[in-house]
């Protein structure tokens, strides 16, 4: 009884432990929203804007999601006045940086959601960071504004 006591107090100090480790962790995540699409589109968008409020630079590695099959970093760039997107495999952000995340610039994709998604659905993404550490925050499903944002999409996925 006593060994099983001393167990769950050992669960609990280790998760608040843990919890202390995430909460050190200087990357700032805020304004985390997924577009919203069809149902059928198999491709969603997803916008945040990150701040490394921490005295070390942050390197990011991957970004995943248990709503998603896959994430991918991307950058839409103008090369010989196209429009591309180009997957970025990393991405490091620099004391004070803040990085944002739009249309013209960096953007997440998320392939494949493994259910339906609707408006204001929440969705839990975790980042995978440089020396293991992981940090997760939760973007919300809602609709584009008026703007051409990812219009031409399509054609280069
Ligand atoms: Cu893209």
């Amino acid at each position: 009884m006593i060994k099983k006591i001393l167990t769950i107090m050992l669960c609990l100090v280790t998760s608040i432990f843990s919890q202390a480790i995430l909460a050190d962790q200087p990357i700032v995540v805020s304004d985390a929203w997924i577009a919203d699409a069809p149902a059928i589109s198999k491709i969603r968008a997803g916008y945040l804007m990150l701040q490394n409020k921490g005295k070390h630079a942050i390197t990011i590695k991957s970004f995943s999601s248990p709503n998603f099959e896959r994430i991918e970093l991307h950058k839409t760039v103008i090369k010989d006045g196209m429009v591309k997107m180009e997957s970025i495999k990393q991405l490091t952000i620099k004391p004070d940086e803040i990085v944002e995340f739009k249309a013209e610039a960096y953007h997440l994709m998320l392939f494949t959601p493994k259910q339906k998604l609707n408006n204001s659905d929440k969705v839990k993404i975790t980042i995978q960071l440089e020396g293991n550490k992981t940090s997760s925050f939760t973007a919300i499903v809602k609709e584009r504004g008026h703007s051409r944002e990812h219009s031409n999409h399509k054609m280069h996925h």
